[in-house]
């Protein structure tokens, strides 16, 4: 992989993410030199137990979703119908990282596959369901190959497939490649695409874990939050509530990073609670040369920005919510003095535009009339009542107004560069 990762000196007792790959040095891809650091323990530590005693314990343990949202993992497992006349159900891991700046998915699954795979199995025992699906970014072929080599040794070992390691328990785990769509991430989009239709976004309720792909219960997870799994299970959730910092009951761990123009990029594995002073200036070792902070996105292209401020915000999900934002991915993009803002926002809500799926009417004409805007104040040639119109925008298409969040998502960076930097906007209105 080519994505930097600064880990030093890290272990199972404070790193449940990412500790094989440190001490392996490398990617962990084969199922010996998995099972050589505790590999499936965790699966053989679950079959021994209820599956509402292993549910119970993930809901203990305080773990959010980690694929931006940050709805209590426990939670959303406890809504799956249980017991023996539950029928057909499903586990996805969502795994289509398309959120511009966002890469961490990817890491965990071309360096730790198995990981991954012992979790699906894991959760999957957890909440009853014979089936499982990665629905995998198309673009993402080494995690895809590593993947499904990863099942394959999985099922020969018998982790996978009939009567696991003597449960009884029956699963079986595919890989789905996706074919490019930003839309794909949103959940029931998902669940669309996995069964063969548009991926357009569908009504919730119901949720899917009522009424998911093909009708039947499902869960849906993505992948950094299924990966903390076997940690939890293994040394308990009191250990996994203790590796947070900070003031908020966020739990353990989370894929930290940075990208533009900071010394240096890539990704860290940190407590939860970690400020956006220490991921920028301790671990990216700063701006690069010449260039300073002008405003900061927390996680992700559909979050608010944030000023640097902000800085010294505690990074969990109700701390950023609290500034206004939200920590989405946890991924930061910083925007430099050099960088012209409206530009930027411009670039952004074009990505937006191009992803719309098209099925609701603010979302499929409101995104492009913005990227019209925008273009034009940018180009200095802006009509008096264009930043008016944008804000009506930001309204338009905000939360309650569309199918789905991929609008109002898209309206995060658009309504707080407003707020920031409205003589970036004047600037661009002809006189
Ligand atoms: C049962 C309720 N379940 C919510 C479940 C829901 C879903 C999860 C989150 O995603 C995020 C945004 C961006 N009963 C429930 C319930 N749930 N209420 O909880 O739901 P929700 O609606 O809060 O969020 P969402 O619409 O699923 C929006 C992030 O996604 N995003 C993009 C992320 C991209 C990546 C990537 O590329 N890796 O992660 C774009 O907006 O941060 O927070 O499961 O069913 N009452």
């Amino acid at each position: 992989s080519n994505i930097n990762v600064g880990l030093t000196n890290v272990g199972p007792e404070t790193h449940p993410l990412t500790w094989r790959y440190t001490k392996a040095g490398k990617s962990v891809l084969t199922i010996e030199d998995y099972e050589a650091l505790e590999g499936y323990s965790a699966l053989k530590k679950a079959v021994a137990m209820q599956p509402t005693d292993v549910q119970a314990e993930v809901k203990a343990s305080n773990l959010r979703g980690r694929g931006g949202a940050g709805f209590p993992t426990g939670v959303k497992w406890s809504l799956i119908p249980m017991g023996p006349d539950a029928g057909q159900k499903y586990l996805v891991c969502n795994a289509d990282e398309m959120e511009p700046g966002t890469f961490k998915d990817r890491f965990l699954m071309e360096e730790l596959p198995h990981q991954l795979v012992e979790a699906m199995i894991t959760a999957a025992y957890a909440i009853g369901a014979s089936k499982g699906y990665i629905f995998l970014r198309g673009e993402y072929i080494i995690a895809g190959e590593r993947l499904n080599a990863a099942i394959q040794q999985a099922t020969k070992a018998g982790y996978i497939g009939e009567n696991i390691l003597g449960s009884g328990f029956n699963f079986e785990l595919h890989v789905h490649l996706g074919a490019g769509r930003y839309i794909c991430g949103e959940e029931t989009a998902l669940i669309n695409c996995l069964e063969g239709r548009r991926a357009n976004p569908r009504t919730k309720p119901p949720f899917p874990q009522q009424a998911g792909a093909w009708g039947k219960p499902t869960i849906v997870n993505n992948v950094e939050t299924l990966m903390n799994i076997p940690a939890i299970l293994l040394r308990g959730a009191d250990w996994f509530k203790g590796l947070s910092q900070g003031k908020s009951p966020d739990a353990g761990t989370k894929m930290y990073g940075i990208s533009g123009r900071a010394k240096i990029t890539g990704l860290w594995e940190l407590p939860i609670g970690t400020t956006g002073r220490e991921l920028l200036y301790t671990h990216g070792g700063g701006m690069a040369d010449g260039y300073e902070l002008s405003c900061w996105l927390p996680g992700g292209a559909s979050t608010d920005f944030l000023m640097p401020e902000h800085l010294d915000l505690a990074m969990d999900y109700d701390t950023i919510m609290k500034a206004g934002s939200r920590m989405g991915t946890a991924l930061i993009m910083v925007v430099d003095d050099k960088q012209n803002i409206i530009s930027a926002v411009r670039n952004l809500e074009q990505f937006f535009a191009r992803e719309s799926c098209g099925w609701c009417t603010p979302c499929r004409d409101g995104l492009p009339w913005t990227v019209k805007i925008l273009e034009s104040i940018e180009a200095g040639e802006g009509q008096e009542g264009d930043i008016a119109t944008l804000q009506q925008l930001t309204r338009f298409l905000g939360p309650g107004k569309t199918f789905c969040a991929h609008a109002p998502g898209a309206m995060e960076p658009l309504q707080s560069a407003l707020k920031f930097f409205p003589a970036e906007f004047a600037k661009g209105i002809k006189a």
